[in-house]
């Protein structure tokens, strides 16, 4: 069943539910702020006091964040564009995007497709024609693609991340397998450093990994979620801890707790240049 709802203040969403899970997405920023399956906890972490209002990103689900990654100071050096005020994570996860597509493949699996292209307003922040399509499989597994194509006559380069925050039981009892001694920037010390082991949450993590092509476990108490990418060689995790999520919009201050983000990206080294009428995908499965 696929049913197109309305928050009172005009915040459209549509909610999915099949056999093996339910769903809930936002028309803004293609905004996947719900994904359940029948049984045990929600897969997605959504803040008990996030705002569904216009122009302000959902804090929790999968915010799409695109065509930049963090700031826009995070290109490669060489490209970056100058004015930082320029929004954070970019302008996809704002902007009203359609609906273009929906499809209950079977009773365990149903398919939905939004799109968003350029606009006048979109070529002021970023000077590029482009179609972008989020592309969702909601079944047993959460399938997020991502697909950018190029409608310009010149290249274009991106950065991007499906910013997954995900619901677990208490920070303190989750890891992070799969980031063994893979090289990463750390952005709280401004520095490039190697994972030793597991990561494990006792203080903030903002951490953008690279060469990660392999699965990635986020293994909490009672269960273990599974993240594949494709078409990323990045992968983002942060946890704002103690002080820094007292400073966030639409966090309480205990929020840290039960939440982590483990973000599919295209980030820093593996940003992706896209030539005319070509398309690149950046593919989550989540299990
Ligand atoms: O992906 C990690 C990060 O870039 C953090 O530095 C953090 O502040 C964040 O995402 C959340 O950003 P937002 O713009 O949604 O408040």
């Amino acid at each position: 069943m696929i049913e197109h709802k309305k928050l009172i203040n005009g915040f459209e969403y549509i909610e999915i539910k099949n056999t093996s899970a339910t769903a809930k997405i936002a028309l803004q920023g293609a905004h996947i702020f719900e994904y359940k399956r029948h049984y045990g906890n929600p897969v997605l972490w959504l803040s008990e006091s996030s705002d569904f209002e216009h122009m302000k990103s959902i804090r929790g689900g999968i915010p799409v964040c695109w065509p930049w990654f963090g700031t826009p100071r995070a290109l490669p050096s060489g490209r970056m564009p100058k004015d930082e005020s320029l929004p954070q994570h970019g302008f996809a996860r704002t902007a009203m995007w359609k609906l273009k597509n929906t499809n209950e493949t079977d009773a365990n699996s149903t398919e939905v497709t939004f799109s968003l292209s350029h606009t006048p307003e979109s070529l002021k922040l970023w000077p590029h024609r482009f179609e972008l399509e989020l592309h969702v499989i909601v079944s047993d597994t959460l399938t997020v693609e991502l697909k950018t194509t190029n409608l310009d006559d010149k290249a274009f380069l991106i950065t991007q991340a499906l910013h997954t925050y995900f619901d677990i039981s208490h920070i303190s009892h989750v890891r992070v397998k799969g980031l063994d001694k893979k090289p990463y920037f750390d952005a709280l010390s401004m520095k490039e450093k190697i994972q030793d082991g597991d990561i494990i949450f006792n203080r903030e993590i903002d951490r953008v990994y690279q060469d990660v092509y392999g699965k990635i476990l986020l293994i909490d108490k009672n269960r273990t979620i599974k993240i594949q990418n494709e078409g990323s060689s990045s992968v983002v995790v942060w946890n704002p801890w103690v002080d820094k999520c007292k400073r966030m919009s639409a966090m309480k201050p205990s929020s840290y707790e039960g939440m982590v983000c483990i973000e599919s990206a295209n980030a820093f080294d593996d940003a992706r240049i896209i030539k005319p009428n070509e398309s690149h995908t950046l593919k989550a499965m989540i299990n």
